[in-house]
């Protein structure tokens, strides 16, 4: 239905971009960007279709039937490959430094530029060899005329973004992206190779059951996130008063375009195992784009206390816990995370004892 609408007024991602350019001609180095994501992203929609099949792999040569590796080799030649693309596209637009999930250090494309990006080229790689949904995301700043160092750029809020989107490689290519305004998503027309507006106003709605959260993690999760997943499975007995339904794809993209979608909440806190203290997810590339993307959509993202795009990054590769999605959903769980009397006099393992006991 949506689709229909898009092909009657005949939108595309160039129209949106040069239109908000027509209307505050700053946004020109931001729409720049999006330029540069979209063309990356159509290549890269390009090559996962083709998989096995495409010049990722082999030199193009189809791998033999059987050819032990041919999965896992795909998966590393597309994450190379994703970073070269989107690092040559971005590097002919006004971006001064990058920083990638692929790269140890920023790289520097084009000095005295206005922006820099941080971007993740292929989030949920580890879902490349399954045919399960992959994405990009990216955020956007503010080069600082005064920075030490090229990683001093980004030591600034999500809320100073000038822009941020993610790219979903699923059944259709979707880019959700949003310049400060609401947050629009678009779907890539595999005809043309352009993106077709798909809804100009994202709203994630404020109320949702449906939560997403790898559950294999519940030992090691701290009290505040156990008490609500404990409540959530209890369903309209428990505390929360209603069932609930569970959804883990395992790409954050296509877990956020599942909320932005039809609402829900997704977590991914810091837990008890090693390296997993501020969670798995990067704030730069991840945590903070999405968040941004949230807010402007209605929703809400926290760390569980602090709202995300409030927290000032300190290295660029560093983690942060994230949970985000439907606005009264988030708050809830903050409450967990901030009122100790909904996480005192419980016994989750005592409970678990005396139902194997009975
Ligand atoms: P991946 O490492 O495959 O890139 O970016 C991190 C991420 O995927 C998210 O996309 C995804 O939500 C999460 O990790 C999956 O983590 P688990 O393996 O712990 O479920
Ligand atoms: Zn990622």
């Amino acid at each position: 239905m949506r689709m229909g609408r898009t092909a009657m007024t005949g939108n595309g991602l160039d129209d949106y971009l040069r239109a908000l350019v027509a209307k505050d001609a700053a946004l020109a180095p931001v729409a720049a960007v999006m330029r540069a994501v979209a063309k990356a992203a159509a290549e890269t929609a390009k090559q996962i279709a083709l998989g096995p099949l495409g010049s990722s792999h082999d030199g193009g040569a189809i791998p033999e039937a059987g050819h032990a590796n041919a999965g896992g080799d795909v998966q590393k030649a597309l994450d190379l490959l994703t970073d070269r693309l989107f690092t040559e596209a971005l590097a002919d637009a006004p971006v001064a430094v990058l920083v990638s999930e692929e790269l140890d250090e920023p790289k520097r494309l084009n000095a005295g530029a206005p922006l820099v990006v941080a971007i993740d080229p292929l989030d949920g790689s580890s879902n490349i060899d399954v045919n399960v949904s992959v994405g990009t995301i990216f955020s956007i700043l503010p080069a600082l005329p005064d920075a030490a160092d090229d990683a001093a750029h980004f030591m600034q809020p999500g809320s100073a973004q000038r822009g941020a989107g993610f790219v979903v490689y699923g059944p259709q290519t979707i880019f959700i992206l949003s310049v400060g305004g609401p947050t629009a998503a678009f779907i890539l027309d595999p005809r043309s190779h352009a993106f077709a507006l798909l809804k100009e106003e994202m709203a994630i709605a404020p109320d949702s059951h449906e939560y997403a959260i790898n559950a294999s993690n519940y030992r090691h999760w701290d009290p505040a996130v156990r008490a609500f997943i404990d409540d959530a499975m209890e369903g309209e007995d428990g505390r929360l008063s209603r069932n609930h339904n569970m959804r883990w794809v395992a790409s954050m993209v296509a877990d956020a375009y599942r909320i932005f979608t039809r609402g829900g909440v997704f977590l991914y806190p810091g837990d008890q195992r090693k390296g997993y203290g501020a969670g798995r997810l990067r704030l730069l590339y991840e945590v903070s784009p999405i968040a941004f993307l949230v807010e402007h959509a209605g929703g809400k993202a926290t760390d569980g206390a602090k709202r995300i795009l409030d927290i000032v990054p300190t290295a660029v590769h560093q983690r942060c816990p994230l949970v985000f999605g439907s606005a009264q959903v988030v708050e809830t769980i903050v409450g967990y995370h901030t009122d100790p009397k909904l996480i005192a006099n419980r016994s989750p393992l005592f409970k678990a004892r005396g139902l194997m006991m009975g």
